[in-house]
């Protein structure tokens, strides 16, 4: 696995972040360094869709990366009677999945699909999971996307939101925001490494409060919402139909 040095030399302009060649190099190395419990989060993913993913059904990772989510529900699933499609806008990262899994030997397919996440047709879905992308779509368009995801789900359909929040409190905001980068330097990235990959993000990674999320999630139509995991500002949402 490449070390993610992309933010280590001083850049004159910071430019937006993008998911390009040079981030599918080394983006196991940066996610895992830069999301506390992403590990943690990717094994439960597995964990839940071996209960929930019913046989027939469709199972979509939306903006997949490099598939590690997928993975962990192909290599947890107790029946091979489901299909799993792996999205994502980004062909660098597609292509760097394709690659990852060649190498994983597993038997079920993962249909890999080049696409923006708001234009894929849902469909029969008992499981979608949305592990840190919500968070890079228009949050004008995040209803309408959540209700397109609601519509294409099965009853007792289970949605996996996972999400850099935001706190309306200052006090806790500023230690959130201070623990995560205590977490990041404990993960061997500097502050000028922590400092200008905050400035690639500010406009492009627009995160919203948990109850934002809560709500929202309530308003197009989800029966159970709950949150399954936290660390800092790194939460994951349940959300069943
Ligand atoms: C994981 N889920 O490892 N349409 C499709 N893909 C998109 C869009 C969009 N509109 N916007 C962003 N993406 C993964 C990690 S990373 C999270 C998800 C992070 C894609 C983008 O190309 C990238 O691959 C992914 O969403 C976000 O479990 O880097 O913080």
């Amino acid at each position: 696995m490449k070390k993610d040095e992309l933010y280590a030399d001083p850049q004159q302009v910071v430019p937006d972040f993008v998911f390009d060649e040079r981030v599918a190099q080394v983006f196991p190395d940066m996610i895992n360094r830069s999301v506390p419990g992403y590990a943690t989060i990717i094994n439960m993913i597995g964990t839940l869709a071996s209960r929930r993913v019913t046989r027939g059904s469709n199972c979509y990772d939306l903006g997949c990366s490099l598939g590690a989510a997928s993975m962990a529900v192909r290599s947890s699933m107790p029946h091979q009677d489901y299909a799993l499609i792996a999205v994502d806008n980004s062909l660098p990262m597609l292509q760097q999945a394709a690659k990852l899994l060649e190498l994983d030997q597993a038997e079920s397919p993962i249909e890999l699909v080049c696409s923006d996440v708001r234009n894929v047709t849902i469909e029969r879905a008992s499981m979608i999971i949305l592990n840190f992308t919500l968070q890079f779509i228009p949050a004008e368009d995040r209803e309408d996307f959540l209700m397109q995801l609601y519509d294409g789900m099965q009853d007792n359909g289970l949605l996996v939101l996972s999400e850099k929040i935001a706190l309306s409190n200052e006090a806790s905001q500023n230690l959130f925001t201070e623990m995560h980068h205590s977490f990041k330097k404990a993960q061997g990235y500097s502050d000028l490494e922590i400092s200008q990959k905050r400035s690639a993000l500010e406009n492009v990674l627009i995160p919203e409060t948990l109850e934002r999320h809560k709500l929202r999630l309530q308003k197009v139509g989800f029966t159970t919402v709950e949150v399954w995991f936290q660390c800092f500002n790194f939460v994951s949402l349940l959300a069943i139909k």
